[in-house]
């Protein structure tokens, strides 16, 4: 696998949004003209790109009549079939235009609340049509700076509801659509209502439908507030809750910088991959990250290269990682079990199981002096990692 050239089996994807990054930032213009979203199309097929991913409003402007739309999404269909790509994932721009300044969904004015159901129903319509099997909610305007402005109980309350009712549109439409829900802590609210993973994972259990409802997990968003993000998908994953996935770099305690797949942290994203991959994780992989503002234009092509060359580079130290004799050797000690005692852990409470626990005389200073080889294994991870091993 030497040359890690991506395949379409490796389902990796970029939103238009990411190529298309034209660099601005809250201290300056635009430094690129990206090309369109056809053309992003094409190039992303030809560097074997799985798929693309999109906003309503980064294909179809805001406003556009009908007519526009119709012609706007014949050409984009052909251009996906032209180059063998699908459309992997639908969402809706809820946050770019004034009328969400305070949120769409968690909004005090029930007008923009209706405004925002009626275009994430369009949005939806038009995911469908472009064969989208999973639709994101990303809340980036669903929060506040001031907490006097808006109930976060309501706030939570007015979410649901706005995805319950959702839920109900995509079942009477017959749609077969899965919605996954993207955390952020803050970023551009001062603070965002279900800032983590984990909180949506909580979240989804109280929905009426949650069996529709899983989560989008962004490696920037859990590290920006300095959390483990391998953990967060990890938890995901476990409960059968990682429908999507946006994969990109990120210092802890930064801006949202949204940087290359595996800019950052390489010991953190090569654990990640290792998880997707040894959990066989078959959804699409997507580099939900920007180019630099000092790339042009064929500097952005680079950096999508890079997302999924990284990935791939990756992947192989997993495997190599999994046939590692001594490493694995060590992971087989720590992980010895007890024929005992795994039945009864791993089984849920009896009152048999009860009192053969409390009849054990366990040996807490024997337990306490098993070794724990854990200096000696990080190293040969990081030796691994370094090419060394
Ligand atoms: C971010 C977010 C966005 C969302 C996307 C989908 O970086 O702040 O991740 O990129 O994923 O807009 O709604
Ligand atoms: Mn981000
Ligand atoms: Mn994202």
């Amino acid at each position: 696998m030497a040359s890690y050239t991506p395949q379409k089996s490796d389902k990796f994807t970029f939103g238009l949004w990411t190529v298309g990054n034209p660099g601005i930032d809250p201290f300056g213009v635009a430094v690129r003209t990206p090309v369109t979203p056809v053309e992003r199309v094409r190039k992303l097929g030809d560097l074997g790109a799985y798929g693309v991913n999109l906003h309503d409003n980064d294909l179809v402007p805001f406003g556009a009549t009908a007519h526009e739309r119709d012609r706007i999404v014949k050409e984009f269909q052909q251009a996906l079939k032209d180059s063998g790509m699908v459309c992997a994932m639908a969402t809706t721009n809820l946050f770019t235009h004034p009328v969400f300044k305070d949120g769409a969904f968690t909004s005090n004015d029930p007008k923009i609340r209706a405004f925002a159901l009626q275009k994430v129903m369009n949005a939806i319509d038009l995911g469908v049509e472009l064969g989208a099997p999973i639709f994101v909610f990303w809340g980036g305007r669903e929060g506040a700076e001031v907490d006097a402005s808006k109930d976060p109980v309501a706030a939570a309350r007015r979410f649901r509801d706005a995805l319950n009712f959702l839920s109900e549109y995509v079942l009477s439409q017959k749609y077969g659509l899965k919605f996954a829900l993207e955390a952020k802590p803050n970023e551009p609210r001062g603070d965002i209502y279900l800032p983590t993973t984990g909180a949506m994972l909580g979240f989804i259990a109280t929905l009426d439908h949650p069996e529709m409802v899983g989560v989008n997990p962004e490696f920037a968003h859990e590290t920006m507030a300095g959390l483990n993000f391998y953990h967060a998908v990890a938890q995901a994953l476990e409960a059968g809750k990682l429908f999507h996935i946006d994969l990109n770099g990120q210092k802890p305690g930064r801006y949202d910088q949204d940087f290359r797949f595996g800019q950052e942290d390489y010991k953190q994203n090569f654990f990640l991959v290792k998880l997707l991959e040894d959990h066989k994780y078959d959804g699409p992989k997507h580099f939900d990250a920007h180019p630099l503002r000092t790339s042009d234009p064929e500097d952005v092509w680079e950096f999508a290269k890079g997302c999924m060359r990284t990935y791939l580079i990756f992947k192989e130290k997993a495997a190599q990682y999994n046939a590692d004799k001594e490493i694995q050797a060590i992971l087989k000690e720590l992980n010895a079990g007890d024929k005992n005692l795994d039945p009864i852990l791993s089984s849920k409470f009896t009152p048999q199981n009860a009192q053969t626990l409390r009849d054990i005389a366990f040996h807490a200073d024997d337990l306490a002096a098993q070794p724990l080889p854990y200096e000696n294994l990080d190293q040969l991870v990081f030796d691994l990692l370094l090419g060394v091993r």
